[in-house]
């Protein structure tokens, strides 16, 4: 599947939006976590296999994962991609108790800035926050974008089953805006409440739970009212928006319905439909759905500079796919905003 062959350049940079890496630090913090008893099953059935399976794919993507030089620049040359905008990768903290999750954003955050100072042309970072602690976490992106020269905020959806839909996380959408940086809101395994009915017939992960929970998760921030009192806040959601796209229709209708049916207290009135804020405060990534019909409709949903490319390395690493999404039947204009020019402005990337 992989060739050694550089893949030629395009018309365009392919930038891809959502890749992962992860320290071996983090690693070892992980394992601590594993062997209590009372471990999270999420958890356990996610970074619990992909640090343990002896399969050809848990240890392909341990070893990527771990690697900020010459393993991941082999991979983006053969695949074509000329920068990745790189996160620490799912559960990153929000899975460490307190005072641990803080203190190893820092730590995580440090390592990626080092990373992105050795190869400036191919790499942008991500600023990790422990939503454990909403003000660490403000103060964390005020360090990553003034100190670490970092642009976006990666929270991997609910913390130990918490969403940030509740207020008390509301300090971190109102420093992600006074920093003007957007919010990925990538996907976690499912909280423990959540998992059962998904893992008993092996449908939890990034084939589907993940999307159900992340998607539940943006909507549960949509109907919170967080952009009518965070107007100018941005998220960022893969895996084509998680669907809601697909939904948008039946969320304006129902959420319309159930307001004026005053049938939930917290289903309040909203200032706008729940589709405009997702035309208005949403950038879709396509990561792990190269599918072209997904892709166009999803920009005629919320615009051309609203979706954007992603890979999902090391989850995905697809090099037909980059053909396949460069193959695409798009105007020259278009496939630019989709594989270069929305990450550069969203993701602030300087290229001179
Ligand atoms: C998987 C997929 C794992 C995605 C990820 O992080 C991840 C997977 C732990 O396939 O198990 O980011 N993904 O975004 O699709
Ligand atoms: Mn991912």
């Amino acid at each position: 599947m992989t060739t050694t062959e550089p893949k030629p350049a395009a018309p365009y940079q392919r930038i891809a939006t959502e890749e992962a890496f992860a320290p071996a630090e983090m690693l070892n913090i992980y394992r601590k976590i594993l062997a209590k008893s009372d471990v999270d099953p999420g958890f356990q059935g996610l970074m619990g296999f992909y640090m343990s399976s002896p399969s050809a794919r848990a240890q392909h993507i341990m070893r990527c994962l771990q690697d900020l030089d010459q393993v991941r620049l082999q991979h983006m040359d053969e695949a074509g991609i000329d920068r990745q905008v790189i996160a620490l990768t799912a559960p990153g903290v929000q899975v460490m108790d307190k005072e641990t999750a803080v203190a190893f954003s820092r730590v995580a955050n440090d390592e990626l800035a080092e990373a992105v100072r050795r190869h400036p042309t191919r790499f942008t970072g991500m600023i990790a926050v422990a939503p454990q602690d909403p003000a660490a976490a403000a103060l964390e992106i005020e360090r990553g974008v003034t100190r670490l020269g970092m642009n976006a905020v990666i929270i991997n959806s609910h913390t130990q089953g918490e969403y940030l839909s509740d207020s008390k996380f509301w300090d971190i959408f109102a420093a992600a805006e006074a920093h003007d940086v957007p919010i990925y809101l990538h996907p976690n395994s499912l909280p423990k409440n959540m998992i059962g009915s998904f893992q008993d017939c092996g449908l939890d992960g990034a084939i589907y739970g993940f999307g159900v929970e992340t998607g539940l998760h943006a909507l549960r921030i949509i109907t919170a009212g967080v952009f009518d009192r965070f107007p100018k806040l941005q998220l960022i959601i893969g895996h084509m928006g998680e669907a809601l796209p697909f939904w948008a229709y039946r969320l304006d209708y129902m959420h319309r319905a159930t307001v004026l049916s005053n049938r939930y207290e917290s289903i309040k009135p909203l200032l706008k439909k729940p589709s405009d804020y997702l035309r208005e405060n949403f950038f879709i990534t396509n990561s792990g759905v190269a599918w072209e019909p997904a892709i166009k409709f999803t920009q005629d949903i919320v615009g051309v500079d609203r979706v954007m490319y992603a890979m999902d390395y090391p989850y995905q690493y697809a090099a037909d796919e980059v053909t396949a999404m460069d193959n695409m039947a798009m105007s020259a204009e278009v496939k630019k905003k989709f594989f270069q020019t929305n990450a550069e402005s969203v993701f602030k990337i300087k290229t001179t």
